[in-house]
């Protein structure tokens, strides 16, 4: 059994850097590319990953404990079969026991600080790799995003990841044509399994690996620099050599109080979205740029009042959005004293591309970055597109479908008073074609009724029931009453024994005096009997609304009629005179008629359509008598009512009006 101890690789020249954790215990069986312990230096963070597979038999350093390149971390028992190393650059290294690498650790490329990748034999082959996820493990693959034979760029996803907590979009760390895919979907992956193998269709060396992946982060470089008390202006870190990256969200403003590691903005490139978050605590003194513009490395985000004279602390990497929720929620609940990075989360190397999080707790919509910034050129509200993607995930492919068939809806669908909730619009036709034609303007009043008739016939499930009042002794009583009314100044037609027969049945059946509640699981019952009266004028419908019909006597409410019509033809009604009604009546008995069917003026649930009473022939048992028929229709939102309460309501309704002296019970 070799044993091999594996030391600090070239960490940047970096020294004296903490152990900040250690990932391995003694016995764990660990495979290359593994992280072993993260190092904190004042500038980064930085998994060391084992360069080889094996067995942990010892742990030669502790937690904060420090550390420079060379130092030993731990030792590897290895099968011996140094061929089985997922690195393959390792492979051709000498196994002494008990002795180190004969290469060293800047050499030697898997030693490398958190590298995604490791340079197969063939120097133009990349085995692409899971990077840090978190420290899940055995994560499900759910959808393979490439295929034998594509070109990926760097940063281009490969797969999407799910674990119990999120769903996340892995992408490459290296450019070139994909030669063979390693996992499919369904299969379980953690950090380290290989993915890919890609020809990179360049030669990369080791060396150059090497001191590709051995370079101190940059985005440490950024305000390296004690940070003394003042003003200092806060410039775009290192996000990957992104350039030109969308601004989606700018999380501060002015006179805002910042705790170190607070998010300032969030940027979106198209691979990937990113918090940029603050370097130290301080007080916003202006924030130097907009949602929507475009920024790169350096570019200024805001100047700073800073706090103390402390060293900033390292500039941490772009955090995925997921991780700026969580901050954003600490400083929501007054804690403002986090880093804002969602701790317990293991530190990562500032270099490192993290896999971008698509799905987080907060959010309902299942998309990744790709589809969203898609979705927000395009203008499409993600809530609306059909997701089609493993596990209900909205893909980008989605987002065109969606795209597609709106674009493939008529152009004005869903706009003016003839078109409902994606219903085909009645086509326009240029009539003047047939004839002479005159076109006139629409007055408010009728644009608005349009509006409410489309709205209501849209939303309400119309019943509507017919029946005829027997009238005559109604119409002889009010003959005999029309004198006394006009001495008192009262026109008395129909209208106000049909008022106050309607209050009487809406008391009485009480599912007619209700409206539905918002909530959709309620009703809410109503204890005030107010009656809308629809009336004509020129221009247009208005349907003012009679109060408390059911106390008061019919002189009143026939005057109370007559003022309010007169009022609505005038245009002098007053908004709360058509407000408050239970119930409407609309009549037509003046004009002709023998049935029409109403439509339900909502909220309200139930409208009578009166039509024109005749002499009808009625068979009493014996013989056909005449009768004043009067031909009444009901219609009623089947939501609220029900036909059975609908036949109670309309029959006890024809009795009042056929027998007038129930109206005085
Ligand atoms: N059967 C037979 N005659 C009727 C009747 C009926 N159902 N209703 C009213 N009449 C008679 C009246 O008795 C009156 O005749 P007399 O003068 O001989 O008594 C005549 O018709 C005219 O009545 P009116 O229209 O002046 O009064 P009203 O109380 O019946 O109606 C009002 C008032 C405001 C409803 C009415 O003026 C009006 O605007 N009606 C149109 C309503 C409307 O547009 N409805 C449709 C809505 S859906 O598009």
């Amino acid at each position: 059994m070799a044993k091999y101890t594996v030391p600090v690789p070239d960490i940047g020249g970096a020294e004296n850097v903490d152990v900040i954790e250690i990932a391995v215990s003694v016995g764990d069986t660990i495979a290359a590319d593994d992280p072993i312990v993260t190092l904190e230096s004042d500038k980064a963070s930085m998994d060391i990953p084992s360069p080889r597979a094996g067995k942990v038999a010892e742990i030669l350093v502790a937690m904060g404990d420090q550390v420079s390149e060379g130092s030993d971390l731990i030792v590897l028992e290895e099968s011996g079969d140094a061929s089985t190393d997922e690195s393959g650059g390792a492979a051709d290294s000498s196994v002494e026991d008990d002795a180190k690498p004969a290469s060293t650790p800047s050499d030697d490329v898997s030693a490398a600080p958190a590298k995604t990748s490791t340079p197969s034999e063939s120097s133009h082959e990349i085995s692409v790799v899971i990077p840090d996820i978190g420290g899940a493990e055995n994560v499900d693959v759910i959808e393979v995003c490439v295929s034998v034979g594509d070109e990926i760029a760097e940063g281009d996803s490969m797969l999407v990841l799910e674990s119990d907590k999120a769903s996340m979009e892995v992408p490459s760390s290296h450019s070139g044509t994909i030669i063979e895919i390693l996992v499919k979907e369904g299969a379980k992956v953690s950090e380290g399994d290989a993915v890919l193998t890609l020809n990179s269709g360049a030669a990369e060396t080791p060396e150059a690996a090497a001191s590709n992946d051995t370079e101190a982060p940059p985005s440490a470089k950024e305000d390296s620099a004690p940070v003394s008390s003042g003003k200092k202006t806060i410039n775009v870190p290192d996000i990957g050599g992104s350039e030109k990256v969308d601004v989606i969200e700018v999380s501060v403003k002015a006179g805002d109080t910042l705790a170190e590691g607070d998010t300032m903005v969030v940027l979106e490139s198209d691979k990937a979205s990113m918090d940029v978050p603050a370097p130290s605590a301080g007080k916003v003194i202006s924030v130097l740029i907009k949602e929507g513009d475009k920024v790169s490395e350096g570019s200024a985000i805001l100047e700073l009042e800073v706090e103390s004279s402390q060293p900033a602390a390292p500039q941490k990497a772009p955090a995925p959005v997921a991780e700026k929720k969580a901050a954003q929620q600490k400083s929501a609940s007054g804690n403002g004293s986090g880093n804002g990075s969602s701790d317990g989360d293991k530190p990562r190397s500032t270099h490192e591309r993290l896999p971008q999080e698509i799905k987080s707790s907060g959010s309902d919509v299942y998309a990744g970055p790709a589809a969203r910034k898609l979705a927000r050129q395009l203008g499409v509200d993600l809530a609306e597109v059909k997701a089609a993607g493993p596990k209900g995930r909205i893909t980008k492919d989605d987002v065109k479908a969606h795209v597609k068939t709106r674009m493939q809806q008529p152009p004005s669908a869903g706009q003016g008073p003839s078109s409902g909730t994606g219903i085909p619009q009645i086509p326009e036709v240029d009539f003047s074609k047939f004839g002479e034609v005159e076109i006139v303007k629409m007055s408010k009043i009728h644009k608005l009724t349009a509006i409410n008739m489309t709205r209501n016939w849209l939303n309400v499930p119309h019943v509507t029931q017919f029946d005829d009042a027997d009238v005559t002794d109604l119409e002889e009583f009010r003959s005999s009453m029309k004198g006394e009314a006009e001495k008192a100044g009262i026109k008395l037609t129909p209208l106000p024994f049909l008022l106050k027969a309607c209050a009487m049945a809406l008391k009485h059946e009480s599912s007619f005096n209700v409206a539905l509640h918002a909530d959709g699981e309620h009703l809410v019952k109503k204890k005030y009997i107010h009656i809308g009266v629809a009336v004509a004028t020129q221009v247009g419908l208005v349907v003012p609304v009679v109060k408390d019909v059911d106390k008061k006597g019919l002189f009143q409410l026939a005057e109370e009629t007559n003022t309010l019509a007169a009022k609505a033809r005038d245009g002098k009604l007053l908004p709360n005179e058509m407000q408050g009604g239970c119930f409407t009546i609309s009549s037509l008995g003046a004009i002709g008629g023998t049935g029409f069917t109403p439509i339900v003026n909502a909220p309200e649930v139930a409208i009578l359509g009166v039509s024109k009473s005749s002499m009808q022939p009625v068979w009493d048992g014996k013989a056909f008598v005449p009768r004043q028929m009067l031909p009444l229709s009901l219609s009623y939102d089947h939501r609220a009512i029900n036909g059975v309460d609908a036949g109670r309501f309309f029959t006890y309704l024809t009795a009042l009006l056929t027998d007038v002296r129930r109206l005085s019970l």
